[in-house]
């Protein structure tokens, strides 16, 4: 019988390239769906054919318990969460309550539906759980590049909110024996992310100078470094993590560090543009708490799941200014499509 999995966050980036990656191996794929008649569901509709989609919000408890329920998953992707980190101190409550409380939810649906009581374990099979814990957790960072062993100083509503979700993953793993596990990603991008972050706001803006639509890109610090790759790789790992022989936490990110000068550097010159001719920063998009740095050590990923990234960072950037200016030139919306490559 096809393994079945339950994937909140599934209209993300990473849900699309997940319930992708997941239908190949041969699963029966679930994404949970907020939204009345209408999720925003533009990233995943060339696959409304394949995946089966159930109602649920990652801030009601009930429809969580509801869907783990009827889709009895072998395995549950918790990608659900507000992401955008400056919004996060917009709506620092909601951000907590989403991307932090959520994770509880989730976890807590599991644990009802599977019979696990403290220290025991389920009476039936085991959900495994997956946690989309993220790089900004580490936030100023004492050391670098970051490991496992590196310790937490989130510098954002939405840093602190995964930290929650981190630890309270490993709790459950502890108190009640849930093969649950973090994924501690760094950024990962793709043509199919949201035009808010960094990479992709670049790679459309190029795109829209390049055909004559604008003529300026407003960046904030162009100073701060990243370790950007590339989001399909990085679902591949996800669900390594929940093949191993053992719950445990790992580091995913290229190793390599870019900033956001490079990054548009690279860009503009991906389309044949000298980046400073276009290039305005802007005070108003600094964040009032910044990270400065961060870089990857995914060795444990690399030796323990044999898990290594495909796509270097010239060729992530390359691929998502092609794919921009072929969206736009054919007359797309990136507000409401993702371009599919
Ligand atoms: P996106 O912002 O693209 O997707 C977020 C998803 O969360 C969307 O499907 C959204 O649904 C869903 N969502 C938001 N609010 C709720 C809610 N109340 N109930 C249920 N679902 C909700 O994120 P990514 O795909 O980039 O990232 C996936 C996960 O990985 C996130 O948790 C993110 O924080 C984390 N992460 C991402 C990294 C990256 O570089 N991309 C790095 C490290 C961690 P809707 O379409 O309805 O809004
Ligand atoms: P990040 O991604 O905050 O790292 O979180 P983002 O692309 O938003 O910012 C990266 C860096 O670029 C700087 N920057 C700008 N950022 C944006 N969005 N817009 C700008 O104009 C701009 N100018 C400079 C930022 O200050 C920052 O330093 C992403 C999200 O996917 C999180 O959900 C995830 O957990 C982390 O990556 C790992």
């Amino acid at each position: 019988m096809a393994r079945r999995a339950l994937i909140t966050g599934i209209t993300g980036q990473d849900g699309s390239y997940l319930a992708e990656h997941l239908l190949d191996q041969g699963y029966e794929v679930w994404g949970l769906a907020r939204g009345q008649a209408n999720p925003r569901v533009s990233r995943i509709r060339k696959l409304l054919a394949d995946v089966h989609l159930v109602r649920g919000d990652l801030l009601d408890q009930g429809s969580l318990i509801s869907a783990v329920e009827r889709v009895q998953p072998d395995e549950v992707y918790n990608l659900g969460a507000i992401s955008f980190v400056p919004m996060s101190w917009e709506q620092a409550e909601l951000t907590a309550e989403v991307t932090g409380m959520g994770v509880l939810r989730v976890l807590e649906a599991i644990r009802v539906c599977s019979g696990v009581s403290r220290g025991g374990r389920p009476s039936g099979g085991q959900i495994r759980f997956y946690q989309a814990s993220s790089s900004e957790m580490f936030g100023q960072v004492g050391e670098t590049p970051q490991n496992e062993s590196t310790g937490f100083h989130p510098r954002s509503p939405y840093g602190v909110a995964k930290t929650y979700g981190h630890f309270l993953t490993q709790n459950y793993r502890e108190s009640y024996g849930m093969f649950a596990v973090s994924g501690i990603l760094f950024n990962h991008e793709s043509p199919r992310r949201g035009a808010e972050f960094v990479t992709r706001k670049v790679s459309l803006g190029v795109a829209r100078i390049k055909l004559g639509l604008a003529g300026e890109l407003r960046l904030g610090n162009l100073e701060a470094r990243r370790d950007w790759g590339f989001a399909g790789d990085y679902v591949r790992a996800m669900h390594l993590m929940l093949q191993a022989d053992k719950p445990e936490d790992y580091v995913i990110g290229t190793g390599r560090m870019k900033s956001v000068r490079e990054l548009a550097e690279a860009a503009f010159a991906a389309a044949g543009l000298d980046w400073e001719r276009y290039v305005v920063t802007d005070q108003a998009l600094h964040r009032p708490a910044e990270v400065d740095l961060l870089c990857a050590d995914p060795k444990k990923a690399r030796v323990q799941l044999g898990w290594e990234p495909t796509v270097s960072f010239d060729e992530l950037v390359a691929m998502m200014v092609e794919s921009d200016l072929r969206l736009l030139t054919d007359g797309g919306d990136p507000d409401q499509e993702s371009s599919w490559p």
